[in-house]
């Protein structure tokens, strides 16, 4: 069986944000700052660029031992030997997803509604991504924000691995691992900072911190 993933510093990559230099040294410097696990998510990238890139990442990635996800697109997981895929509300269904990526797979599932933790529970996801817990310039066309009070809810209602996203940042990272979650999902707090290592460094330990407090 495989080991839970560390979810604590999640890094979701978006290429057009990043202030530093080209994606894979930001994901590189973020992961060498503490990003436990990386999520590619492409949306205007063709397909073959998308797979050529997955592809060197993870094997890059694949010596530091972090896990590379691909954010909908099953095919490109698979081509690049991708460790797991996220999925949203309109993407392929988990249980399909599964099928094809088989069960050593990590899958992670967007949840907007506690309708949606009930059917994630049912799936059998690895992870539960609780999108927004704050309103984010990042993705606008999101459902209305769980919140810190809402995240907390969420919490008493499943064991499954909880990763937050939406308007994290060093700021209020520790307040979202009060509040329950298992790991900070970001974009813009490490891809358009200007020192993503030290972006990933930050958030690192406040996780870290955050453990040893409980
Ligand atoms: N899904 C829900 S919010 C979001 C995604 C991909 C964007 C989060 O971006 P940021 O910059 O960390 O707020
Ligand atoms: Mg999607």
């Amino acid at each position: 069986m495989r080991q839970q993933p560390d979810y604590s510093v999640y890094l979701v990559t978006d290429r057009g944000l990043c202030a530093s230099g080209p994606l894979d040294e930001v994901v590189l410097r973020a992961v060498s700052g503490g990003a436990s696990i990386v999520q590619l998510r492409e949306k205007d990238t063709d397909t073959r660029g998308f797979v050529e890139f997955a592809r060197a990442l993870k094997a890059r990635l694949s010596l530091t031992g972090v896990p590379l996800l691909i954010n909908d697109r099953v095919d490109v997981a698979l081509a690049c030997g991708a460790d797991g895929v996220h999925v949203g509300q309109s993407d392929m269904l988990v249980p399909d997803v599964r099928g094809i990526m088989g069960r050593d797979a990590i899958i992670g599932l967007s949840v907007e509604s506690l309708t949606h933790v009930a059917e994630a529970e049912e799936y059998g996801v690895d992870y539960m991504g609780v999108s927004p817990v704050f309103e984010t310039p990042t993705k606008t066309d999101t459902s209305f924000p769980w919140g810190l009070e809402g995240l907390r809810v969420l919490r008493t209602r499943t064991l499954c691995p909880l990763v937050a996203i939406g308007g994290i940042d060093e700021h209020n990272a520790a307040d979202v691992f009060e509040a329950g979650a298992d790991g900070v999902a970001v974009v813009s707090a490490i891809c358009a900072s200007d020192d993503p290592k030290s972006a990933a460094a930050v958030l690192r330990r406040i996780a870290v911190e955050h453990r040893l407090q409980r």
